[in-house]
């Protein structure tokens, strides 16, 4: 089993279920095991602003996939759940990116792994930070959620898993 982190998000129709309900396919496929989830959050729209705040989340996966065919997973969990395409950081039903899998750094036109715009992300840190291997004290970007990041962010707890 290879360590992967997956985020998720949504911002149109009842966004709780859909997040529930993506993990839910994911625990559900042959290869992969979701080994922690980190709480629900919601946030402000982050790069197109004009659109609803999102539910997002994390995930730490076990999975005997490689990234690109778990990516192809992901992207065939979004189909089925009726995503459509939309404008670039638009809104969206369903959102699953894969951020990182092992040490794996890769650049291709289907995958770029560590995913390219996480570091920057306060909405998708924080709940990485809960779900990460060696304890939130060891996570990387901690440096980057400084207070000051968390006050701007415009994130809130909105449930437990
Ligand atoms: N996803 C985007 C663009 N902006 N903002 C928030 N708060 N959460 C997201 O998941 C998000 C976003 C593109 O994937
Ligand atoms: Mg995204
Ligand atoms: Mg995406």
């Amino acid at each position: 089993m290879y360590e992967a982190y997956a985020a998720l998000g949504a911002n149109l129709g009842d966004r709780e279920q859909s997040l529930r309900e993506a993990v839910r396919r994911l625990a559900a496929t042959s290869g992969i095991e979701v080994r922690r989830h980190s709480a629900l959050y919601e946030t402000d729209p982050v790069g197109y602003t004009e659109q609803p705040a999102f539910l997002n989340m994390a995930v730490a996966l076990g999975t005997t996939l490689s990234p690109v065919e778990l990516i192809r997973v992901m992207l065939g969990i979004e189909r089925e759940m009726g995503r459509v395409r939309e404008i670039r950081y638009g809104p969206r039903t369903i959102d699953l990116d894969l951020l990182l899998y092992e040490g794996v750094k890769m650049n291709t036109e289907e995958l770029t792994l560590p995913h390219p715009r996480m570091e920057e992300r306060a909405f998708v840190l924080v709940p990485l930070r809960e779900v990460w291997a060696d304890g939130p004290e060891a996570f990387p970007w901690n440096s980057f959620l400084t207070d000051r990041v968390l006050k701007e962010a415009g994130i809130r707890l909105w449930a437990k898993w």
